[in-house]
């Protein structure tokens, strides 16, 4: 007599059965219709979008009264005041005391209603080519970029760039005054109509945001995310195509009036009326950057740390590492796996060791397991 000889098999079973991984089954079977019923506690944990390029080291090569006062006209004036012989041309000085007179490219991401602005080519043919430089300071997950002019059209041809290094730079948009130029000078088949995006990595060249008109306070809205095949569950083709840590503005021909265009093509600059010229120049009131730490979908949170001026993950799901990209010791069950929009893969591992001893005439078997999830 005595206790009956099933009830140790019984809960065998039950263990087995409440433990998949030990039948060798695939133990996410066991755990999809719980993330169905709770999806938002299983997702993955992502940081706030933030302007990151508020906290940036900005550079520019050209900067307009660098060396001194220079004189530039608006074209707005021109074009509303005509015939424009005394247009109100004002002074760019870098160097002046008084702040109205300084347009550093700090203004453009400053926040406020300061600008940049480049030398007009009134200076030289080469002001084209002006490029603007951000450094975020650690490599981020960027959503969009968006750049407002001031007190000039918008940039003509120009490249949108991304660098994870600084030194290795590729292409995320290239715009250019026409379709036409799309090809001739980027050879790359345009996009009409609104930018879209046919795949997560896909670069293409847009004239939509290089009209002339508005001639000031013209805005350019560059999608990174949004708008691309993966958009709701980032793919690693997307993550990888947006992250970055330098972002470079490559102005290559600024934006030109037609009937000044046909002057500005065949005639020597210095034969040219310089109230022409002086008003061909970029401006830049600001430059926001969206983006968020890369934690690999395990922290909601990135706060920012003035004294390293770097933010940094704060990491959950047992996640360590400065991206949350490894499990934490101790919690190495399973293989870390990033985090998505659907799926919040938690490392696992609080050891808690079982051991079943299985008392039968017939059948003596011991089993001895780790897995949390088993007890
Ligand atoms: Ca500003």
């Amino acid at each position: 007599m005595g206790r009956a000889p099933w009830l140790p098999l019984l809960l065998l079973a039950v263990a087995l059965s409440r433990c998949g991984s030990l039948l060798g089954q695939p133990r996410r079977s066991q755990q999809r219709p719980q993330q169905q019923q709770a999806a938002p506690q299983q997702r993955g944990l992502f940081p706030a979008v933030l302007n990151l390029a508020s906290n940036a080291l900005i550079t520019a090569n050209a900067t307009c009264g660098e060396r001194g006062p220079q004189m530039y006209c608006k074209l707005v004036e021109h074009v509303s005041r005509q015939p424009a012989r005394n247009p109100q041309c004002r002074i760019c000085d870098q160097r002046s005391r008084n702040p109205n007179l300084r347009h550093p490219i700090s203004n453009a991401i400053d926040g406020k209603n300061t600008w940049w602005q480049s030398p007009s080519i009134q200076n030289g043919i080469e002001y084209h080519y002006v490029t603007i430089t951000l450094d975020l300071r650690q490599v981020f997950q960027i959503a969009y970029v968006i750049v407002k002019a001031a007190n000039s059209p918008r940039p003509g041809n120009w490249i949108l760039e991304r660098s994870l290094d600084g030194n290795n730079y590729e292409p995320w948009q290239y715009h250019a005054i026409t379709d036409t130029e799309c090809l001739t000078r980027y050879n790359i088949t345009p996009r009409t109509g609104p930018p879209s995006y046919a795949k997560d990595d896909e670069v293409i060249c847009t004239s939509y945001y290089s009209k002339i008109h508005p001639l000031e306070n013209g805005e350019i809205h560059t999608s990174l995310i949004n708008g691309r095949p993966s958009a709701d569950d980032p793919s690693p083709t997307l993550l990888e195509f947006t992250s970055a840590r330098y972002i470079r503005l490559r102005f290559q021909r600024i934006r030109t009036l037609n009937a000044d265009l046909m002057m500005l093509a065949h005639r020597d600059l210095n034969e040219i009326d310089p109230i022409v010229t002086r008003r061909y120049y970029y401006s830049v009131k600001d430059i926001s950057a969206g983006g968020m730490c890369i934690c690999y979908g395990h922290a909601k949170a990135c706060p920012f740390n003035p004294a390293t001026n770097r933010s940094f993950c704060a990491c959950e799901h047992n996640t360590c590492g400065e991206s949350c990209n490894r499990c934490c010791p101790g919690f190495n069950q399973r293989p870390w796996q990033a985090g998505t929009f659907l799926v919040k893969h938690e490392c696992e591992g609080t050891v808690i060791a079982f051991l079943l001893i299985v008392h039968h005439p017939n059948i003596k078997l011991i089993i001895a397991s780790s897995y949390t999830t088993c007890i």
